[in-house]
C-alpha cells in the first residue's frame, strides 16, 4: 500500500486535518523514526476545512511516537506490590466481569466507576456510556473533561439551554476583534491563533486583538492590548467592561428585550463595577480598561475565545456565563464573526459530550436529571425503564473520596492518566493505592497510573482504530485505522463491549465494527440540538469532515450551518437566552502572608500532557529540556534567585522542586509552572502536588490554574536543574511498577 490516508491529529481540539504516506515509497528508502522503526509521513491535509493544510510541531511529529514503549500484551497481579504478570485477555476479561458482578451484588452498581477521556474516538464513548449508565444502572462514568471543558459546557447550558459552541473557524476570518481570555492559544490551540494571527496582521489597526492572561504568553504579544490581570479577577473585568459598555449606551436593547432573559438583574449587578474599582481589583491600567471596552463597543463583531484560565476555576460556570453576558448585552452572537467561542482542549471532547461522557449527561445532549431524556436513552438501547439512575453519578474527585471511604470497589482508568492530571496529587495517589480493584487501560508502558493497577490492558490507540472524533466548532471528521495493531491492542470500545458481552448483555454488544457503532449513535442524536443522523463513517469517508447540526434530510455538504442561534433562538422553554448575575468571589485559596504567591499551571507548545507521546519524540524533548518555574524578577531579587537556581515550591498540600526561569513575562507575585512532568519524567517537580480540589459547585471543574505557594530557594548545591530528570525507559520498562 503506498497510498496516503486522511484523518485528523490526535492531540488537541483544533483538529486539524491530517495526510499520512506510509514508510515505503516505491524507488525511495524506507522512512524511519529516531529508533529506526518504520514511520508513517505526516503532513497537513490542504483539504480539511478546520486545517487548510496547517500543521503544528505535534501533528507534524505524531508518527514518531506510535512504535515506542507501547502496551502490548495483557497484565495483571493480585496485590500492588507485586509485579505484574502477563496473562491473556480471556483471564484478564474474567477477572474484571468477576469483580464487577462481586461489587454489584454485594456493594452495588454505584461502587462502580470508570474515568474515560477526551481522548477516545466518540465510537469508544458511546459504547462506554451503554455499559456503564445503561447496562449496569450507575451514572458513574466520568471523563478528564471534568478536568478541562465541563465549566464550559455548564456555561454553555445555563445561558443557551444547551451545550455546543456556537461559533466556526471561518468566524477568526471575520471578526472585528478577538477577545482572547484565558487561552494561550499560540502554544495550546496553535493553528486556530495561526489563522487568526495572519488575518490579523492583514487588517493591522482595523482588527483588534485583545489578550487577558496574568502571564505575558506568545500570544498576548501579538494583542493590541494585553491585559495582565491578577488571577482569579476575569468576573470583575468583564463586569467592568459591561459597565463602560452600558454607560456609554454600546448595547443591542433590541436584542436583549427580543432574545434574553434576565437583564435587569445582570444591570443591577455590573453598576458595582465602576473602573477606577475594576482597575484596582484586576491590577491594571485604567485606560486599558477603557481601550478593552471601547474595541468591544466600537467593533461591529467581537469573537471571544477561552479554554483553561477560565474553566479551571471555582467559579468557571459564572465566568463562562459572565463571557456569555457581554455578548447577549451587545447582541454579538448568531452572526458572521461574532460568539462565545470555547476551545476544546482534548481532540474529542466535544465528541464526548455528544455522547454523554459526563456524570451527569446522557448521549444526544441529554441530561441524567431529565426524566424524558432517560426513557429516551433506556427505551433506545432496549433497557427496563428505570434502569438509567435518576441522579447523577461521582465525577472524577467524588470517585477520589470514594476509594479514601470504601465507597468504590471497582475502578476502570482509560486514556488518562490521573496519578499526574488530579489535583492534590498526593492525596490523589494515597486514595488509588487504597483501591480494592484498578483496571487500567492506555496505549503505553509505563506511565505513572500503571504502578496503581491491578490489571493493565493494552490499548490500540489512533491509526490503529477506525473511529470519529469532533473538533471545536463542531466538526466531525472519521479517523480511520491505516497502520497494524501492535501486540494485542484492542480498541477501547472493543473491549467494553466485550465486557458488556460476557456480562450477559448479549444484545446490546451486537456491533461487529465501530461503524455500526456510529450509526447507533447517532440515532439518538435525532431532532437533539447535536443532530448528527445525516452522518455516517461511510458519507465522512466519502464526502470528508462534517459539521453539526446535520440532520438526515440536510444537505450534507453546504446544508450544515456554520453557526448555532442564527436565528436568535434558543434551547431555553420560552426560546430567550439568560442573563446571569455575577459578583466575583475571586480564588478558593487567595494568597496570603505564609503562602504569598499564586501558583498557575499549564502548557508548553511541543508538550502534550504528560509525556506519553512528546516525551518519547526527540525533537519535542530538546525544545523543551526541562521542567522549570517562571518567576518575576523583582520577587527573585527578593529571595535572592539566580536563573535555573533551583526554587523549592510548598504550598499547604506538598512540595516540589524547579530551576528558577527568571521573566517579566510574569507578573509579581504570580508563579508558572507547566503541568508535563509526572514522577517518571522528573524527580519532586510534579505540580499537581501542590494543586488543591476546591471546585466550581456548578460545573464541578477543580481550580487546577491557582493555589497559594510560598518559594524558597534550594541551598544544597548537589541539586541541578539535570539532576531532577529521569528517564522513564531506564527506571521503569524493564522493571515492574511499583508503588
Ligand atoms: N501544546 C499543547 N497544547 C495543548 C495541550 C497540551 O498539553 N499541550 N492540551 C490541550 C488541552 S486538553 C487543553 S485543556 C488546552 C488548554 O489550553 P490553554 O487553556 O490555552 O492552556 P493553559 O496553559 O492550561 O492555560 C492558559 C492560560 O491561562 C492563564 N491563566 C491562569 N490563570 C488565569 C486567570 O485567572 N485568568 C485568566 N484570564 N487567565 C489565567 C495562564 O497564564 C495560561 O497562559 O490545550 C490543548 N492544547
Ligand atoms: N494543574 C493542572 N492540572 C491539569 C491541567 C492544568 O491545566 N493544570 N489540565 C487538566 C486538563 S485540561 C486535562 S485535559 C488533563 C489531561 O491529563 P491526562 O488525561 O491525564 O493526560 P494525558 O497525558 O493526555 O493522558 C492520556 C492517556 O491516554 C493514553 N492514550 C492515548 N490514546 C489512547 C487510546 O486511544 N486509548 C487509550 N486507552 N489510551 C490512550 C495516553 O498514552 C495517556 O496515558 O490534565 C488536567 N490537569
Ligand atoms: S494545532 Fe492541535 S490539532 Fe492541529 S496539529 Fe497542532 S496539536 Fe494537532
Ligand atoms: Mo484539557
Amino acid at each position: 500500500m503506498t497510498d496516503s490516508k486522511k484523518t485528523l491529529c490526535p492531540y488537541c481540539g483544533v483538529g486539524c486535518g491530517l495526510e499520512v504516506s506510509p514508510p515505503a515509497q516505491p524507488g525511495k528508502p524506507v522512512n524511519r523514526d529516531s529508533q529506526g522503526y518504520p514511520s508513517w509521513k505526516v503532513q497537513g491535509d490542504r483539504n480539511h476545512p478546520s486545517s487548510q493544510g496547517m500543521v503544528c510541531v505535534k501533528g507534524a511529529t505524531i508518527a514518531e511516537s506510535l512504535n515506542k514503549d507501547r502496551l502490548l500484551y495483557p497484565m495483571m497481579r493480585e496485590t500492588l506490590d507485586q509485579p505484574f504478570r502477563r496473562v491473556t485477555w480471556d483471564e484478564a476479561l474474567d477477572a474484571i466481569v468477576n469483580r464487577i458482578q462481586t461489587v454489584r451484588y454485594t456493594q452495588g452498581a454505584d461502587s462502580i466507576c470508570m474515568y474515560g477521556s477526551g481522548q477516545f474516538q466518540t465510537e469508544d464513548y458511546y459504547v462506554a456510556q451503554k455499559l456503564i449508565k445503561g447496562c449496569l444502572g450507575t451514572n458513574n462514568f466520568d471523563a478528564n473533561s471534568r478536568l478541562c471543558m465541563s465549566s464550559a459546557v455548564s456555561g454553555y447550558i445555563q445561558s443557551f439551554g444547551a451545550d455546543g459552541p456556537p461559533c466556526c473557524y471561518d468566524d477568526l476570518e471575520l471578526t472585528n476583534c478577538a477577545f482572547l481570555i484565558g487561552t494561550n492559544t499560540a502554544e495550546c490551540h496553535p493553528i486556530v491563533f495561526n489563522r487568526l494571527r495572519k488575518y490579523h496582521k492583514k487588517n493591522s489597526g482595523k482588527v483588534k486583538m485583545i489578550v487577558v492572561d496574568p502571564r505575558r504568553t506568545t500570544t498576548a504579544e501579538a494583542a493590541d492590548l494585553h491585559l495582565a490581570i491578577k488571577p482569579g479577577t476575569d468576573i470583575d473585568l468583564m463586569n467592568g467592561i459591561a459597565y463602560l459598555l452600558l454607560r456609554w449606551g454600546y448595547i443591542d436593547h433590541q436584542f436583549i428585550d427580543e432574545c434574553t432573559a434576565n437583564f435587569p438583574a445582570y444591570a443591577e449587578v455590573i453598576s458595582q463595577y465602576p473602573p477606577d474599582y475594576v482597575a484596582k481589583k484586576c491590577g491594571i491600567e485604567l485606560a486599558d480598561l477603557e481601550t478593552a471596552a471601547r474595541y468591544w463597543g466600537q467593533s461591529k463583531s467581537v469573537l471571544s475565545m477561552w479554554s483553561m484560565g477560565i474553566n479551571q476555576s471555582s467559579e468557571g460556570t459564572a465566568k463562562v456565563q459572565t463571557i456569555n453576558n457581554l455578548h447577549l448585552m451587545t447582541g454579538q452572537i448568531g452572526k458572521p464573526g461574532a460568539g462565545p467561542f470555547s476551545l476544546t482542549g482534548q481532540p474529542n471532547a466535544m465528541g464526548g459530550r455528544e455522547a454523554g461522557g459526563l456524570c451527569h449527561i446522557l448521549p444526544g445532549y441529554r441530561m441524567v436529571k431529565n426524566p424524558q431524556h432517560r426513557a429516551e436513552i433506556e427505551e433506545l438501547w432496549g433497557l427496563p425503564t428505570g434502569r438509567i439512575a435518576a441522579k447523577p453519578g461521582l465525577s472524577v474527585w467524588e470517585m477520589i473520596e470514594g476509594l479514601e471511604t470504601g465507597k468504590v470497589g471497582f475502578l476502570w482508568v482509560a486514556a488518562t492518566n490521573p496519578a499526574v492530571s488530579m489535583p492534590d496529587l498526593e492525596r490523589t495517589k494515597k486514595a488509588l493505592l487504597r483501591s480494592p480493584f484498578t483496571v487500567y487501560q492506555d496505549a503505553y508502558y509505563p506511565t505513572e497510573t500503571a504502578a496503581y493497577a491491578h490489571v493493565l490492558l493494552p490499548a490500540a490507540q489512533w491509526s490503529e482504530k477506525t473511529g470519529t472524533m469532533t473538533n471545536s466548532e463542531r466538526r466531525v471528521t472519521l479517523c480511520s485505522a491505516f497502520r497494524d495493531r501492535p501486540g494485542e491492542t484492542k480498541a477501547d470500545w472493543e473491549i467494553f463491549a466485550e465486557v458488556g458481552r460476557l456480562l450477559g448483555f448479549t444484545e446490546q454488544f451486537k456491533f461487529t465494527n465501530s461503524a455500526e457503532v456510529y450509526a447507533e449513535f447517532v440515532r439518538l442524536t435525532k431532532n437533539r440540538p447535536c443532530d448528527m443522523t445525516g452522518l455516517s463513517h461511510e458519507k465522512l469517508n466519502t464526502q470528508g469532515p462534517q459539521q453539526w447540526p446535520c440532520p438526515a434530510d440536510g444537505n450534507l455538504v453546504e446544508g450544515a450551518p456554520a453557526r448555532l442561534y442564527t436565528d436568535n433562538r434558543f434551547h431555553t422553554p420560552d426560546g430567550r437566552a439568560r442573563f446571569a448575575a455575577y459578583h466575583s468571589r475571586g480564588l478558593a485559596e487567595p494568597p496570603d502572608p505564609d503562602y504569598p504567591f499564586v501558583l498557575t499551571v499549564g502548557r508548553l507548545y511541543g508538550h502534550w500532557h504528560t509525556q506519553t507521546r512528546t516525551g518519547r519524540i526527540e525533537k519535542i524533548t530538546q525544545m523543551h529540556p526541562h521542567p522549570f518555574i517562571e518567576i518575576h524578577p523583582r520577587d527573585a531579587a527578593k529571595l535572592s534567585i539566580q536563573e535555573e537556581e533551583l526554587v523549592e515550591v510548598r504550598s499547604r498540600r506538598g512540595f516540589a522542586r524547579f530551576p528558577a526561569k527568571i521573566t517579566k513575562n510574569i507578573s509579581p507575585g504570580t508563579v508558572f509552572v507547566p503541568m508535563h512532568w509526572g514522577a517518571l519524567w522528573a524527580k519532586d517537580a510534579e505540580a499537581n502536588v501542590l494543586t488543591h480540589p476546591e471546585a466550581c459547585p456548578v460545573s464541578l471543574e477543580p481550580e487546577l490554574k491557582a493555589c497559594a505557594v510560598q518559594l524558597a530557594k534550594v541551598t544544597a548545591d548537589n541539586l541541578s536543574a539535570d539532576t531532577l530528570l529521569i528517564s522513564p525507559k531506564s527506571s521503569m520498562l524493564s522493571a515492574s511498577p511499583s508503588v
